[in-house]
């Protein structure tokens, strides 16, 4: 087993205390997804779209990196063969533990977007609308996230480095959204093993070989542990 593919959701980041989006209590409970994720919505409301992305942004001062972080940015430093560790989330937790090899395929909130020359640049703290590019000067800098119907990031990379995995491991997400959530299929299409650590039974759990329920802090590193020929699997 040398090519691993992992992929991430908000369920990793939630013993860090950032909220998942359809739990209890979840982002989107404050509001319907489409009033703050859909080109739509920044249209009709660029200051609710703004504030909505300008408070998580700003939640990430507030926490830290939990223990599946750490883990994964272990296997990352110490796994010889191809690793790609591919995050729904917009947060900087894993680079903050210590990963590389990521890709954020739904954007990032320390990121801003020119909509209008597609620059990119770092976001401060809080983005007004009407922000103007650095680079076109066009007042056009919108919070460098993915919105629903728009075409997530990396799609090409993550598409290849599923057809060489022999393993791809899901953590901490309900398989809501795709084609994230068809990530598996892929990788079963192509031969690979697949395992899901995940607190509950998600969508998508069907489509695993194993499936081990639990929070990420105590699965995450046991399995990193495993992986890396520490620990022998558990019989
Ligand atoms: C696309 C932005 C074409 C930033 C996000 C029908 C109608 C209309 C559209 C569609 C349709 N069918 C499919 C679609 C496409 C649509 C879609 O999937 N809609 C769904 C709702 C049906 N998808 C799109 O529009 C995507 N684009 O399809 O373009 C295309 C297609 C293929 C190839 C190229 C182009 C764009 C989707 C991106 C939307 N943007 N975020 C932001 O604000 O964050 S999505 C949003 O949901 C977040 O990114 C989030 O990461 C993502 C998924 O949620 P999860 O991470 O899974 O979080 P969730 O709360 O749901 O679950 C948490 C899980 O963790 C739970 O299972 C829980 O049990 C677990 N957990 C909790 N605590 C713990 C834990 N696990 C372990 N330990 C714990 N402690």
């Amino acid at each position: 087993m040398h090519n691993l593919v992992i992929l991430t959701g908000a369920g990793i980041s939630a013993e860090s205390g950032l909220a998942t989006f359809r739990g209890p209590g979840g982002l989107w409970e404050g509001h319907r997804v489409e009033d703050v994720c859909t080109p739509e919505a920044l249209a009709a409301d660029a200051a609710l779209v703004h504030r909505f992305y300008d408070l998580r942004r700003q939640a990430l001062a507030t926490v830290q990196p939990n223990p599946a972080h750490e883990a994964l940015a272990r296997l990352d430093r110490e796994w010889p063969g191809e690793l790609l560790i591919v995050t729904q989330n917009v947060d900087d937790l894993h680079e903050r533990a210590g990963a590389t090899r990521l890709l954020h395929m739904h954007g990032e909130l320390k990121s801003a977007l020119c909509a209008l020359c597609g620059v990119r640049q770092a976001s401060p703290a809080v983005l007004p609308p009407g922000t103007e590019c650095g680079a076109c000067g066009a007042p056009a800098m919108r919070p460098d996230v993915v919105f629903f119907g728009e075409m997530p990031l990396g799609i090409e990379v993550i598409e290849a480095a599923l057809a060489r995995a022999d393993l791809f491991v899901s953590i901490g997400t309900s398989g809501a959204v795709y084609p994230a959530a068809g990530f598996v299929q892929t990788a079963r299409w192509h031969g690979a093993k697949t395992l899901e650590l995940n607190l509950d039974p998600s969508a998508g759990s069907v489509f695993f070989d194993e499936s081990r329920m639990g929070p990420a802090s105590a699965l995450v590193p046991a399995w990193v542990d495993e992986v890396l020929g520490i620990l022998a699997p558990p019989r």
